[in-house]
């Protein structure tokens, strides 16, 4: 019995210990939406696939053999008819259950930002966007250091843009007299592009500029060189 006693604290202790360490744990929710995305692809071709191997083995099967016949399949009881549309749609709602569950998860942890995380301001403008980092040095790229998140606060000086970064993906509004957010986890060196996606006006499709991932030493760097111009 005390065994059994010593055995459970140290139990709960452990789980104590680490619903902490995953509350600490920074997510990468980029890299989670991606894995989403294959495993939702991944299942709706095995259930596409069952369904037309099905499909085309009862087409086969029970063919018209003749233009007046009216069907030569055994009748099925109650029992079977429920049984055989229940069971399939029982298993393919639980694995959507599964899916959702799994998305609101990665929702969460897109919407949750990490303690800590360095706040960049982002403004928008006719059109191109503006960027404010913790130091006060303004310019219109935006730069992060490789493992350490990134907030981003954005509002509009004048119109309705949207602030758009496919390789990360997040996506979000960026408005008048509003502030939206996003987060984003830079795991490893990267060079991609922020595009609006919400049409701004003539320049609207112009309205891109990069966005890069570098270590630490090379961002100091690069923001030490933008002030010293400035
Ligand atoms: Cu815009």
């Amino acid at each position: 019995m005390r065994n059994f006693l010593t055995a459970m604290t140290a139990l709960s202790v452990g789980a104590m210990a680490s619903t902490q360490a995953f509350a600490q744990e920074v997510r990468n929710p980029a890299a989670e939406w991606e894995e989403l995305w294959n495993t939702v692809i991944i299942d709706i071709t095995i259930i596409g696939v069952i369904m037309a191997i099905a499909a085309v083995w009862m087409l086969i099967k029970y063919r018209a053999t003749s233009p007046d016949q009216v069907g030569t399949a055994k009748r099925l009881t109650t029992v079977q008819a429920i049984s055989f549309a229940l069971i399939p749609a029982a298993i393919f709602m639980a694995d959507d259950f599964y899916l959702a569950a799994k998305g609101w998860t990665v929702w969460n942890a897109y919407r949750r930002v990490p303690e800590n995380a360095i706040e960049i301001k982002v403004t928008a403008y006719q059109w191109y966007f503006e960027f404010e980092y913790p130091d006060g040095t303004e310019t219109e790229e935006l730069k992060m250091p490789i493992g350490e998140p990134v907030v981003l606060r954005m509002t509009s000086e004048d119109v309705l843009h949207n602030f758009g970064v496919p390789e990360y993906r997040v996506k979000e509004d960026v408005m008048p007299g509003r502030i939206t957010y996003i987060w984003i986890n830079p795991v490893e060196a990267k060079e991609t592009i922020v595009q609006c996606a919400e049409f701004c006006g003539q320049n609207h499709s112009e309205m891109t500029t990069k966005v890069s991932a570098v270590p630490r030493e090379e961002y100091d760097a690069w923001l030490a060189k933008i002030a010293a111009e400035d």
